[in-house]
């Protein structure tokens, strides 16, 4: 299906596009409510190990976060996109405290050594729904654009970027904090969604705020069914363990969106460095 919409050709030209006012008013304060319990339950010490990001809680500890998962106004943006059998797998509630440091550039691409990996179909998107409105001022995301297809000096700057040195800040002046020339910043209304390539070089400004900035990130895998096995097979495989907790009519509102694999090819190995095939 060929796919011609503003959005579709920013995600694949920049690398994301952002849905203005996906969540109404009430799932808002539904979403915020749930994040704010998670958040009042985490030690000193997790915000302390994760200073860059702020916080990495699992939305698996929440089964409310189902219904953001299978929340129709967003699988309605990824239609829009072309992406009508999306699958889920993971999401993370992040926020940065008041007067918190920048996150750090990265991108999230797990599967390098495979040749689709170079190509424009995204098979791993972010969503990201920030809780408040977000500025330069108060931590909102930035981006380099086109950075999901092409090689940047960041690239080898910060070949691997999820290490406990960067999440907990041991050198304030690595490369991974500081600005860059052609990074775009990407300011939000509470409700809007960024949809994003996993691929994509970004991070966050520092929280200058007195109040904390928090974003939900979604992991969505727009053409699972079309993606090499290996690719399946991997994501397939990826921590579920959780959700057989979770109440019996939760799991079956978001069974469509469970990526399965039952092939026999092996589950890619994780590389999460872009190979010399990104120019
Ligand atoms: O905290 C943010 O604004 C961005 C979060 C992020 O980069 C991610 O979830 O991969």
């Amino acid at each position: 299906m060929k796919i011609e919409s503003e959005n579709y050709t920013k995600l694949i030209a920049d690398g994301f596009c952002v849905f203005e006012q996906v969540l109404d008013e009430a799932m808002l304060t539904r979403v915020r409510a749930a994040s704010n319990r998670l958040l009042g339950a985490q030690s000193v010490e997790h915000f302390a190990a994760q200073k860059s990001t702020g916080s990495m809680i699992s939305v698996y500890e929440d089964p409310f976060f189902a219904e953001l998962v299978a929340y129709p106004p967003a699988l309605n943006a990824l239609a829009a996109l072309g992406f009508s059998k999306p699958r889920w797998s993971s999401g993370f509630v992040i926020c940065k405290p008041p007067h918190s440091p920048a996150l750090f550039w990265h991108q999230d691409w797990a599967c390098w050594d495979d040749p689709s990996s170079y190509m424009d179909t995204p098979l791993q998107l972010f969503l990201m729904y920030y809780l408040v409105d977000t500025d330069i001022h108060n931590g909102c995301l930035r981006a380099i654009k086109g950075s999901h297809r092409r090689r940047h000096p960041m690239h080898d700057a910060v070949p691997v970027a999820h290490t406990d040195e960067l999440r907990s800040i041991t050198d304030p002046d690595h490369p991974a904090y500081q600005p860059v020339a052609d990074e775009v910043i990407v300011p939000v209304k509470a409700g809007d969604v960024v949809i994003g390539d996993a691929r994509l070089l970004h991070g966050s400004y520092g929280n200058q705020s007195d109040r904390s900035r928090t974003v939900i990130t979604l992991w969505y895998h727009p053409n699972f069914e079309s993606a090499p096995e290996c690719i399946q097979a991997d994501v397939s495989q990826w921590p579920q363990g959780q959700i057989e907790s979770w109440p019996a009519s939760t799991q079956e509102h978001i069974q469509a969106l469970i990526p399965t694999y039952s092939g026999t090819v092996e589950p890619m190995v994780w590389n999460r460095t872009p190979g010399n095939a990104l120019k």
